[in-house]
């Protein structure tokens, strides 16, 4: 019970219906379907699923709906198939896509792990329609995983986050951020929020969850923290807040996580106790947030953008 004496609320509510989609609702023949990118397009949901075929190999198909929730139109076929012939990197499948629209290029900038035979990496492709893609090849080398890239520049540049691995001994592996002038070559790069250390929820190794988020009071980030225990890692969810000008500047962070595998469907899958999101949608005060479970399917919770930004006020601790 709250002071009020009402029943504590969680921030991020889930559907009724979850799970939204799962690999039955295919068209084709699966193991998974989960971590999945999300963009409105002309009043419609469009979401890029990370489908994991039964050889282990991931690839991304597009699915579109008019209310976000329910008769999901899927494309028969992969849409976007590893390409290890023109792309040695994705040999072993391409995954997690987050979505952003550039908003000086009119495109669809898509950003996602390709599983390369040195590690995980960071690619980017570009879409006008989530038909045809047009790759840019890596960005970052292995490893590096849950990136995604702002919709405008920041001085003239586009700026990634991103979360690259160290195998120097108990540095853990936190959000960095990097610039470029075209997209393609990336520099002055820093640690922008570092995992926290000891028994926090966040400790040691932490990641970028969705694309930023623009709103009045900053660019909003969900992330994920990944608390290692005795019987397995546990992938929960907490906020942060960036400077609208400079996403340099870490305005607020979340204390609490904030969204925690509950269910059966984030406890129980191929990797137990995930909740990854990698894909949300604005619709008026709104969050949509897409969602992997357990790493077999996709689910969908709502949360509203003021109690979001209240609860970082109230929260969050306020960096530097
Ligand atoms: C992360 C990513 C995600 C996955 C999660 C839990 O490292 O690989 O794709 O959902 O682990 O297995």
């Amino acid at each position: 019970m709250d002071m009020n004496g009402l029943p504590v609320r969680d921030l991020f509510q889930r559907h009724p219906d979850n799970p939204i989609l799962t690999v039955r609702d295919l068209p084709y023949r699966a193991n998974s379907v989960f971590n999945a990118g999300a963009a409105l397009v002309d009043g419609e949901t469009v979401l890029l699923l990370r489908v994991e075929d039964r050889r282990g190999i991931s690839h991304l198909t597009t699915a579109r709906s008019k209310n976000g929730i329910y008769r999901w139109r899927i494309d028969e076929q992969p849409t976007l198939m590893p390409s290890p012939e023109t792309h040695p990197e994705e040999i072993w499948g391409i995954e997690d896509p987050r979505i952003t629209y550039l908003e000086e290029e009119g495109l669809w900038a898509v950003v996602y792990t390709a599983y390369s035979e040195g590690g995980p990496l960071v690619s980017l492709a570009l879409t006008e329609d989530f038909r045809h893609f047009e790759r840019q090849g890596p960005i970052m080398p292995p490893e590096d995983k849950d990136a995604a890239l702002f919709p405008v520049r920041f001085q003239g540049r586009w700026a990634l986050l991103h979360r690259p691995v160290s195998t120097f001994p108990a540095v853990g592996a936190h959000i960095w951020i990097s610039f470029s002038p075209d997209l393609k070559h990336w520099g002055d790069h820093r640690i922008l929020i570092p995992a926290r250390r000891g028994a926090w929820w966040d400790a040691n190794k932490i990641g970028l969850s969705p694309p930023p988020l623009r709103t009045e009071e900053g660019w909003l980030i969900l992330y994920h923290g990944v608390r290692t225990t005795a019987s397995g890692a546990i992938y929960r969810l907490g906020l942060a807040l960036l400077d609208l000008e400079d996403p340099q500047r870490v305005l607020a962070r979340s204390s609490q996580w904030i969204m925690a595998p509950e269910t059966a469907y984030e406890i129980f899958g191929d990797v137990d106790k995930v909740v990854f999101p990698c894909g949300w949608v604005l619709k008026g005060e709104e969050i949509w947030l897409y969602y992997g479970g357990a790493d077999k399917c996709l689910a969908l919770a709502t949360a509203r953008l003021p109690e979001l930004l209240q609860w970082l006020r109230e929260d969050g601790e306020v960096e530097g």
